[in-house]
């Protein structure tokens, strides 16, 4: 019997998507565009904070939003509704990830003229979107008090991929017994450059100091 053919399809998968995310990251910045893309487990908040960081936002730079969901449509009007700015809707038929080829189709039907900050709302999952470089010029990572401070430990990919991490919820610790320097610290152990946000966009704690991070990103890119 001859040797068994083994190809590594995922492995060269992944380096195509690398290739194509470079470039993208690349074309993104001679524009001047700066690409955020926002990842977290579904119900972890994502879309309550995007409208209030975008509603502070834009009084100072030019925002375009990608939501991304494997069938709905329901968070890319939502999020039109509350804030007025350039939304789309890009559907993935069930898959579970975005890629940067989708992520390019994403911004091309956007559009970038006159955008200086592109946000995605990735599909909300903590394992297939870590896995893919969508060509962003950063990575925010939610994690919610109710999801609990084990996530990094369960999720280390995930922890590891982010380069900004926002704890969300915070209000709600009252009831949870999320320990917040348990996770900074898991997450420390991962990823030494990780930078933290603990916010609550229900009373409005700690979204101003992210607003001024992420200005601050966003002209200096
Ligand atoms: N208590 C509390 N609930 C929140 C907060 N942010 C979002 N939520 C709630 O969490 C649920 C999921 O939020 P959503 O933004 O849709 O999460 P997504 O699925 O990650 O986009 C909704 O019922 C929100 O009202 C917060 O800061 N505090
Ligand atoms: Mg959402």
């Amino acid at each position: 019997m001859g040797e068994l053919k083994v190809i590594k399809v995922k492995q060269s998968v992944l380096a195509n998507n690398d290739l194509r995310a470079e470039r993208l990251r690349g074309e993104l910045k001679e524009k001047g565009v700066f690409f955020l893309n926002v990842m977290s487990s579904p119900g972890s908040g994502k879309t309550t904070l995007l409208i209030e960081l975008i509603n502070r936002l834009k009084k100072h730079v030019n925002v375009g939003v990608i939501e991304a969901d494997m069938d709905a449509d329901v968070d890319a009007h939502t999020v039109e509704k509350a804030t007025g700015v350039r939304t789309i809707q890009l559907n993935t038929s069930g898959e579970c990830h975005l890629d940067a080829k989708m992520t390019s189709e994403g911004i091309a039907a956007l559009g970038t003229d006159n955008i200086d900050l592109v946000i995605l709302e990735n599909i909300g999952n903590l394992v297939c979107p870590a896995e893919f470089d969508t060509g962003a010029t950063m990575n925010m990572v939610l994690l919610s008090v109710p999801e609990g401070d084990d996530k990094p430990l369960k999720y280390p990919l995930m922890f590891t991929r982010g380069d900004i991490f926002v704890f969300t919820k915070m209000d709600a610790t009252v009831v949870f017994d999320f320990d917040l320097e348990k996770a900074e610290s898991r997450i420390l152990k991962l990823n030494p450059k990780a930078q933290f946000f603990p916010v609550s966009a229900k009373k409005g704690d700690g979204i101003d100091a992210l607003v001024d991070f992420l200005l601050s990103q966003v002209k200096n890119a």
